[in-house]
């Protein structure tokens, strides 16, 4: 990936992070560490990998996504809009009954998704499904699903991971957001998953590790998975920081389900060279 590239995603992720608190501190509620932690991936996904049109959301030559981690809907929406689905404006009425922007991903109101997740274990399955219907409509369009690491403690991930490869969907990229951290404390505490890659190997997928915040390692393992040949589907397991791009939030277990207040956020954007959009929370 060239360097300008990399300036124009790094100052997208940024401008979605601003977004991302913006939007959660207006809310009152909603989940920063694990929104926070996926915006990399989000952001070069739908600036620099996907096949999508903004002026055609069902455009049937799209990409898909799927939000398998659903509870980061405020940074899928912080992209959505960056990329122009909808309005700045709508970003801060997340999570109220009026608005078309719920606290999880919800396909009946909101231009660009792909599906409704936000109960955990799902999106995979998800994702193999709409990947197995591209297939018999003879599509080229790819599907990619974004997970949690705490989500993989969820049996049906292994059905669907069971699935994939017995079905060969080459055309199903997974990614684990691996924080390390999930509700109620750290991943290897609560239910230990290591070794992850290992666990992906043995269902039968290629399993690349990478720096999840870093959009060269990110773009490498993507276009590496898609040259590759063979017939397995492809998981990056992408490890991140919880929290990512504000240092008092940053793998503080705290911030799971914990919208900033005014005050944090006028400190978050003073670290990250961003606005206070809003004029008070609700
Ligand atoms: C089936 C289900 N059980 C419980 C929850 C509540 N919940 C929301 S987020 C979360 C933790 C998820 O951890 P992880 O996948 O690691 O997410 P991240 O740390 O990236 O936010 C839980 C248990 C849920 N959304 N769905």
């Amino acid at each position: 990936m060239d360097l300008a590239t990399k300036r124009r995603l790094s100052d997208l992720a940024t401008q979605a992070r601003v977004l991302i608190l913006n939007m959660l501190t207006k809310a009152g509620s909603g989940h920063t560490g694990g929104s926070l932690s996926v915006v990399e991936l989000l952001t070069y996904l739908y600036f620099h990998r996907m096949r999508h049109k903004v002026e055609d959301p069902a455009w049937p030559g799209r990409d898909r996504l799927v939000l398998s981690k659903g509870h980061a809907a405020p940074a899928l929406y912080a992209v959505l809009s960056l990329c122009g689905y909808f309005s700045r404006a709508e970003l801060f009425k997340l999570r109220r009954i009026d608005g078309s922007l719920q606290g999880h991903p919800d396909v009946r109101r909101t231009v660009g998704l792909e599906a409704t997740t936000g109960s955990l274990g799902q999106g995979l399955s998800m994702a193999n499904g709409i990947a197995l219907g591209l297939r018999l409509s003879g599509s080229g369009s790819r599907v990619y699903a974004i997970l949690g690491d705490g989500e993989l403690q969820e049996g049906q991930v292994w059905e669907a991971a069971m699935s994939a490869s017995h079905y060969r969907l080459r055309n199903v990229m997974a990614f684990v957001d691996a924080n390390g951290l999930q509700i109620d404390g750290p991943v290897e505490q609560v239910m230990g998953l290591e070794p992850i890659t290992d666990k992906w190997e043995a269902f039968g997928w290629d399993v690349q590790e990478i720096d999840g915040h870093d959009f060269s390692q990110i773009d490498e393992a993507v276009q590496r998975a898609e040259r590759s040949g063979g017939d397995r589907p492809n998981v990056i397991v992408a490890r991140t920081i919880k929290g990512k791009g504000v240092s008092f939030i940053e793998g503080k277990l705290r911030y799971h389900g914990v919208a900033p207040t005014m005050d944090e956020l006028r400190r978050a954007m003073d670290e990250l060279g961003g606005e206070v959009l809003i004029e008070e929370k609700n």
